[in-house]
Parts: structure tokens; sequence; C-alpha cells
């Protein structure tokens, strides 16, 4: 059976796109894959971290799959900090991985921002570390959104260099699985930019565990432009708010966008974002009051998260020690 990896950092406010982008597919998948579901707390601390929030956004997100329908006795969750295999890995591979691959990621530019000498060597071999994650288990396909492209391109390559350097077809190249109408969810506040945990603004994002008020508020105040909504895709071109409005209705309405242009055309924003807050809270309303339930008595999620990293651990000891065999770390007996 194919096996899936993926991962979301416990960096707080679990927003709509990581939903939309990320677990709801998983759901739909893990049926079809052997699915392990990581929260990437090694990640997290790429940026400054508090330590405590860090061990509750822990329980958070892994409240979140559960609570989104990732069932955990079919599928592996567990937490990457509890599988040393990752780090190791990532050394191994970071060996492999010349500077001029990494000096081309976006993401590091974007979060190192302007003083690129004082970001961490963390957050620049990010992506080493999320080759690692996906290859200690030999996924062979990765659902994320559309913003993890490049790393997952950057993963296939890392697997090519290692299988080039040890001349075996080791690790499978990892296929990035982008699926549903929301693969790049966007700001409330600014459709030119990815709805995002760490922007300022709560009003940019719909948290997943956001009440119905704040819900409905939030897209009310969501900006938009003074044309009603459009009768046509061509409608679209250079009115961003109102392609991400329509885009998050139809994923959570799971049609099409042909199908929620036709249902809105010509209407006007106001009735629009009715149906658009009611619909949103139908859909997270179920889920976030679940992820609250899991979180306030966290032994469930704790036991589910051990039971996980053993099961995890079992997959990955095996192909730590294949391919420390095959680069010559010396295991004396
Ligand atoms: N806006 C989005 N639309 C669709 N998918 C998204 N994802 C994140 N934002 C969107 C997907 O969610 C998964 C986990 O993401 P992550 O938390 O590990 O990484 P991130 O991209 O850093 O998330 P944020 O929310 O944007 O956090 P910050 O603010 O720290 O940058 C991935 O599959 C990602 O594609």
């Amino acid at each position: 059976m194919n096996r899936i990896f993926s991962g979301i950092q416990p960096t707080g406010n679990l927003h709509l796109g990581n939903y939309l982008g990320a677990i709801r597919n998983w759901v739909g998948l893990q049926h079809d894959y052997d699915c392990i579901f990581c929260i990437v707390d090694l990640h997290a601390i790429t940026l400054p971290q508090d330590p405590a929030g860090l061990r509750a956004s822990t329980r958070e997100v892994a409240a979140a799959y559960i609570a989104a329908g990732v069932d955990p006795d079919h599928c592996t969750i567990f937490n990457q900090s509890t599988v040393a295999g990752h780090s190791q890995l990532a050394w191994v591979l970071g060996c492999l991985t010349p500077l001029g691959w990494l000096n081309r990621m976006t993401q590091f530019k974007e979060k190192a921002g302007k003083q690129k000498d004082m970001a961490g060597l963390g957050l620049y071999s990010y992506p080493v570390l999320m080759a690692a994650d996906i290859l200690l288990y030999k996924a062979t396909h990765v659902p994320v959104g559309e913003d993890q492209k490049q790393h997952l391109e950057l993963a296939r390559d890392i697997a090519g260099a290692f299988n080039r350097a040890y001349g075996v077809e080791y690790f499978p190249l990892p296929e990035p699985q982008i699926l549903g109408t929301a693969t790049r969810v966007m700001s409330l506040r600014d459709g030119t930019k990815k709805m995002s945990k760490s922007d300022p603004s709560d009003y940019s994002r719909i948290n997943m565990t956001d009440d119905a008020e704040t819900v409905a508020l939030k897209i009310r105040r969501a900006k938009t432009d003074p044309l009603p909504l459009p009768d046509s895709v061509e409608g679209l071109a250079d009115r961003p708010e109102a392609e991400n409005l329509l885009d998050i209705y139809a994923a959570l309405a799971s049609i099409d966008r042909d199908a929620a242009i036709a249902e809105f055309a010509g209407a006007q924003f106001s009735g629009f974002k009715e149906k658009l807050a009611d619909l949103a809270v139908s859909v997270l309303g179920p889920i976030g009051a679940e992820m609250k339930r899991l979180v306030a008595a966290p032994d469930h999620v704790d036991a589910i998260l051990a039971r996980g990293a053993e099961r995890a651990n079992a997959v990955a000891a095996p192909h730590l020690a294949e391919i420390y065999e095959m680069v010559g770390m010396l295991r004396p007996q």
C-alpha cells in the first residue's frame, strides 16, 4: 500500500487554510493509504516559541486532526520530536544538499525578512528536515497546500541525490497531492496574501476554534470590492478577494468554482457573505467544539500521541538502520 506523510506546525491559530488545504483532504485519503500524520514541533522552533504554548499547541493540532475525522485507530498520529530519526536523517540529508538548492526557497526569504544574516540555521535548513520527515517513512505521497509545493520538489531532489550517492533506488520520489478547490486560501484582509497563522490580524483568518459569532463577524468584515459577484470565471480577473471568498464557499460546500459562481451570479456581497458564514459555521462549528472538548481533558490525546510515536518509531528505526549502514556508520557489536 502506498504511504502518506504530512504534518502541521504547532504554532497556534490553526485556521481554515490548514483545514481545507490539508486536514480535510487527509480525512478523505486515510482509507486508501497507510497514513502518517505528524505534528511537526521541531519545525515550529525554527522561529521562537513559548515552551508552554508549544506544548498546548501540539495537543491542539492533534485534537484538530482527530476532531476533523482522522481516525487514530487507522492512522499514525504523533509529534515529530518523539521520533529521533527525523533529526538523525535530516543530518545525513543535509550533508548531501547543496546550499544553492536551499538558496532558492521562497519561504525562507519570506520568513527571514530583511535581516537574513540574523535568521537561524534551522529556518534555513527547514526544507531538509521536511525531506527527512517524508523520506524516513519512505512515503510515496504528500498531501499539502499549494504553498508547500517548492519544498516538496526539493524533497524529491534530495531523495534523488541520496539514491545517486549510494547507487540504489532506496527512497521513492514522493508525489505531492495538492487537492480540492482551496489549495491556497487567502487572507480575509488581503486577497493577495496567504491566510496564515502568524498574520498579526486575527481578522485575516478564520480559526478552527472560532465561535459562530466570530466567524460571522470576520466574514462580514472580509475585504471585498464594490462590484456584485461575477457571472463567469472571467469576471474574477483582478478581483482576488471575490475569488478567494467564492473558492472558500466552493470548498466548504464541496462544489466546484463554476457551480459557486453560478449560484451567486450578480448577487451583492452582503447576502453571499451571510450564506458563506452559515456554511462555515456548519462545517467548522462541530470540529471546533470537539477540539475544545479534547483539549480540556488531554489524557485521551496524549495516549493517542504516545501510541502514534511507538508506531512511527517502529517504521522509522529499521529504515534509519539501513540508511546508516549504506552511509557507513559503524555499529560496534
Ligand atoms: N492558506 C492556506 N491555504 C491552504 N493550505 C494551507 N496550509 C497552510 N496555510 C494554507 C497548509 O497547511 C499545512 C500545514 O501548514 P503549516 O502550519 O505547517 O505551515 P505554514 O504554511 O507555515 O502555515 P501557516 O498557517 O502559513 O503558518 P505561518 O504563519 O507560520 O506561515 C500545509 O499542508 C500547508 O500547505
